[in-house]
């Protein structure tokens, strides 16, 4: 029998829906697990017709971390060699809008890859952490840095150095996530969520994404000059005159991506 697939995915109109699918393991994200999900939003980056994306998992885990029994036996030289970041990475710089709809575990690389997308969008069961301090080891896909970017210092050292996990609730307190839903919807409100975004111009969505990631990475000041020559550069595009000219004739935009 075939192995069965790492991930599924569907389109749904402009939208990329992607599931892990290593239920057995919680989706415990192998090399080959992340690899595929990498070149899967990279090509949905590429296809002019895929204006947004959700990542999810299933209802009992988005992923438990990364693989440990793929990870237990390494050297450092191996580790090293087969550069592991450099893939990773790559779901960082995907310029369209992910939506991570997370059920169940979310933990350690599991935790990172979901820090990685840009709405997270929670079950009222799911449950956070970055617990790699239990093996002996610290996070290795930035969840040191995005983890205390989102919930702040006090809280990242609490979970990190503990191991201990975060209700949807905390998460929603310490703003890890945006929204928690019902067990039942979670998927459809981020599905609905990504088909809301996709109805907008999708140039000023993925530009509107690359300024609010700015914030991260730059000093105010240098911040708004950023914001500023987006915000300009948007005045050279058809979707711009399209959106206002739509707004004074009172009608719904046709936006183009040009
Ligand atoms: N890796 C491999 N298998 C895992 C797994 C994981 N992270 N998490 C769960 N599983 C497997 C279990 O071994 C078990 O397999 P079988 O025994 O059935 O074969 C199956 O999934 C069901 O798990 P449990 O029986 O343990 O289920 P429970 O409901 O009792 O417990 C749990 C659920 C989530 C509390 C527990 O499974 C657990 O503690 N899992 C490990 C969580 C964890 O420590 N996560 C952090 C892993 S370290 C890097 C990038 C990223 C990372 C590192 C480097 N580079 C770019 C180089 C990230 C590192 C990590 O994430």
């Amino acid at each position: 029998m075939a192995d069965e697939a790492l991930i599924l995915t569907e389109t749904d109109g402009h939208v990329g829906i992607l599931r892990l699918n290593r239920p057995k393991a919680l989706n415990a994200i192998s090399p080959d697990l992340i690899q595929q999900v990498a070149d899967q939003l990279d090509q949905w980056d590429r296809d002019e017709q895929i204006y947004a994306m959700v990542i999810t998992g299933s209802d009992k885990a988005f992923a438990a971390g990364a693989d440990i029994v793929d990870m237990a036996p390494r050297s450092t030289m191996e580790m090293h060699q087969r550069d592991q970041f450099a893939v990773w990475d790559r779901v960082a710089k995907v310029k369209k809008p992910i939506i991570a709809a997370v059920s169940g575990f979310a933990l350690g690389g599991g935790c990172e890859l979901m820090m990685m997308c840009d709405v997270v969008i929670a079950s009222e069961t799911a449950q956070f952490g970055q617990p790699e301090i239990n093996l002996g080891i610290i996070p290795g896909a930035g969840g040191t840095q995005r983890f205390t970017r989102a919930v702040g210092k006090a809280t990242a050292m609490d979970v990190i150095l503990s191991g201990r996990f975060l209700s949807a609730e905390e998460a929603l307190d310490y703003g890890l996530v945006s929204r928690v839903a019902p067990a039942d919807s979670y998927l459809d409100e981020a599905i609905k969520l990504a088909h809301t975004m996709a109805k907008k111009g999708p140039l000023a969505l993925q530009i509107g994404k690359e300024a609010v990631n700015k914030a991260f990475e730059t000093t105010l000041g240098e911040g708004v000059q950023f914001e500023r020559r987006l915000f300009y550069m948007l005045f050279s595009t058809e979707d711009q005159k399209e959106g206002m000219k739509a707004f004074m004739e009172k009608r719904k935009p046709d936006f183009k991506a040009r």
